[in-house]
């Protein structure tokens, strides 16, 4: 770990994880395995850990379920899928975080300390939901806690269980340490910053990913299965982005190819494969992918 200058964000997040008793790590259940960070067992490794999956609602659950089973890096873990999108109830994830606490009230306990509320926070890459899941778990009824020990300005401590205290912001697990098709994948959902990757590029390979996953999803936009370029030229045409000469706006139709895969539009989808599957496993590609100490 670097001495001396700016911290990076990693070393915030070893800091804010002593502060709590169980970390929860956020996935985007579109690329629950994807989104698992490379470096999260070696930060949280020896903490108690829940895998909140986040967006049951435009993925495939089926398919989540059987990751959650068979991907390396999800199958000894304890997952839950959410949609915050309405319909699901906190009550079950904040008794899981009371039944994981026991244990380490146990050892407060055992160590002659008072019992109190177990401590929990929320972690994960940006944009996978962990903002909405922090409020969806507070919800209306929670309590503000004061006089707690604080993490960094501005941060609190907040009551959503007599037993239960989530700290209100985030840790942001950066976008680094994955492998480049991995990153990719993250590109194809938005979770990683848009200066980073070729649009196009993205929108083709998810077009690809749409059509060996999903093709008939895919066969209700675009007749042209085989060549992603051609297909996403043809999704323009339909849509009527066209530029000079009547000829389709392939820049403009990847924007949007990508807009309407992101917002469940396409249908609900998950993207990352099953061990019987060929392509890329994640999994795989990240335990072989470079263990970058300078993070
Ligand atoms: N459909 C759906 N969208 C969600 C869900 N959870 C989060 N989102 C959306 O995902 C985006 C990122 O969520 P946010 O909480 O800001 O992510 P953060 O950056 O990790 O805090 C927002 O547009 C949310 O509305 C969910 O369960 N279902
Ligand atoms: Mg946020």
């Amino acid at each position: 770990m670097k001495k001396g200058g700016p911290r990076t964000a990693f070393q915030h997040l070893l800091e804010l994880v002593k502060w709590v008793d169980i970390v929860v790590e956020v996935l985007d259940s579109r690329i629950p395995v994807s989104t698992r960070h490379p470096k999260s067992r070696s930060l949280f490794g020896n903490k108690p850990h829940l895998l909140v999956s986040t967006k049951e609602d435009i993925a495939d659950a089926d398919r989540v379920r059987l990751l959650f089973d068979q991907s390396p890096v999800l199958k000894d873990e304890r997952c839950l899928m959410v949609s915050l999108k309405g319909g699901d109830n906190p009550k079950r994830i904040i008794k899981e975080f009371v039944h994981m606490g026991e244990a380490a009230q146990k050892k407060l306990a055992a160590k002659g300390f008072r019992p109190r509320p177990v401590r929990v926070c929320i972690v994960g890459l940006p944009n996978v939901g962990k903002s909405s899941l922090i409020n969806w778990l507070i919800g209306k009824r929670s309590t503000r806690v004061g006089n707690q020990p604080g993490i960094t300005r501005g941060t609190q401590w907040v009551r959503v269980h007599p037993q239960v205290e989530l700290l209100d912001t985030p840790g942001i697990l950066p976008p680094v340490a994955f492998h480049p098709l991995t990153y990719e994948r993250l590109a194809m959902f938005n979770l990683v910053p848009e200066a980073k990757y070729d649009y196009e590029v993205v929108a083709q390979k998810a077009f690809e990913d749409l059509r060996q996953i999903y093709p008939h999803l895919l066969a209700k936009i675009s007749e042209d299965l085989l060549d992603p370029r051609a297909g996403i030229a043809e999704f323009a045409k339909a849509r009527n982005l066209v530029i000079s000469g009547g000829k389709p706006d392939v820049a403009r139709g990847a924007q949007i190819f990508l807009a309407n895969l992101r917002d469940g539009r396409l249908g609900r989808i998950t993207f990352d494969r099953l061990a019987n599957e060929e392509n890329l496993d994640n999994s795989e590609a990240q335990d072989a992918w470079q263990d970058d100490e300078s993070l």
